[in-house]
């Protein structure tokens, strides 16, 4: 049996500007826009009692909270951040993948050497916090689905066990949005379905998921089950790149969206060459003012990485039928590898709307 343990910072770049401001500590704090376009990335604990969450616009976070005091992200220093809690997990194992600045899955089967796994959890948190000022949540369990639903039962500075014998009773109240691999798309289709939490996916057969979800089913079927034998992978590949703009005003027209698609592209094709990176899938994202958004990809026999192609490429896919009449606040592009990853069939579906 693996011991797996996921960390998670709280609101992690909120926490950072409330250590290095004093006069922000307490108080209900968003980083990010307030004004136009602004978006709140985050919020501190104090902000999110009024509401205020992560990808809310500013207008209407500053609506919620009228005191909110919103600060501009400080990049550079979340980064900094993120190093020194590396620092702490690589003290502990090799074995440790980040997923973002601020969460990482660590496997400490064998550097636990017969302590429980919730000590060394313990211990990253205090260490972190002492090396960083911060607090994180750390969730502790048998697999990665699990480790990562745990460290959200009790933030902030939270720690938590899920044990293998309460898994699958723990996975039944939980609604279906909550598991790996179910994006918005899977999720509305599971629930037109009658599938809305655990239960109900615990109580569909291996073939029917398969029947209605294809390969993924099975995906869902072991998921439901608490079975997850993905491994901690220290050194993940790049599995797509992506760039967007959010408009100083909303977009109306083909012409105009099409225009815009050049810059983007260009932008994407350098981002690619930086990173040494290629895939063959390419995605348009189009958000829609009221926030609906569209995916349409295509996938191609090559890797991309010239911009001119992409720009006729996203060209082709902006013109699909069905082009969106509604002025538009985002445009972004994305190249990715085909994989077998569930939520890539979303993708696939080619035109996905979510709420
Ligand atoms: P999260 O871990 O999702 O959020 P959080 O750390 O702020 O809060 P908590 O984990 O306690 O719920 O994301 C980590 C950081 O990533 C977050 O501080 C800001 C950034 N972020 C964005 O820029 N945009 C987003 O939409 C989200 C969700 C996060
Ligand atoms: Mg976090």
């Amino acid at each position: 049996m693996r011991k797996i343990i996921h960390v998670d910072m709280d609101a992690f770049y909120a926490s950072v500007e409330q250590r290095d401001d004093s006069s922000l500590r307490g108080l209900p704090v968003a980083v990010g826009g307030s004004g136009g376009r602004g978006v709140v990335l985050t919020a501190s604990y104090e902000a999110r009692r009024f509401g205020v969450r992560s990808a809310m616009p500013g207008a209407l976070a500053r609506r919620l909270c009228p005191e909110l005091l919103f600060v501009r992200p400080r990049f550079d220093a979340y980064r900094a951040a993120s190093r020194a809690i590396r620092e702490v997990f690589l003290a502990w194992t090799p074995l440790v993948e980040p997923l973002s600045l601020d969460e990482a899955y660590l496997d400490v089967t064998a550097a636990c050497e017969g302590r429980p796994a919730m000590e060394i959890a313990r211990a990253i948190k205090d260490r972190i916090r002492a090396e960083t000022g911060l607090t994180a949540s750390a969730g502790v369990s048998f697999n990665k689905l699990l480790a990562k639903l745990a460290s959200d039962l009790r933030k902030p500075d939270g720690l938590s066990v899920i044990r293998p014998e309460k898994a699958v009773g723990f996975l039944s109240g939980l609604p279906i949005e909550r598991f790996h691999g179910v994006g918005p798309a899977t999720a509305a289709r599971m629930r037109s379905l009658g599938i809305a939490s655990g239960a109900d996916l615990q109580q569909r057969s291996e073939a029917e998921l398969k029947r209605a979800f294809g390969r993924s089913g099975l995906h869902y079927w072991r998921m439901a089950r608490a079975i997850d034998e993905r491994p901690v992978e220290p050194h993940r590949r790049r599995r797509s790149l992506s760039v967007e703009e959010t408009f100083a005003q909303d977009l109306r027209g083909r012409d105009g969206l099409c225009r815009e698609l050049t810059p983007l592209a260009d932008m994407l094709a350098e981002r690619l060459h930086k990173a040494g990176f290629a895939g063959r899938t390419l995605t348009l994202k189009i958000k829609l003012a009221d926030f609906r958004l569209v995916t349409r990809s295509i996938t191609l026999g090559h890797p991309l990485s010239d911009a001119a192609e992409i720009r006729e490429l996203a060209a082709t896919l902006l013109d699909r039928p069905g082009a969106p009449v509604a002025p538009v606040r985002l445009l972004g592009l994305g190249v990715s590898t085909a994989s077998a990853d569930p939520d890539r069939r979303q993708l696939d579906l080619g035109l996905e709307t979510q709420g």
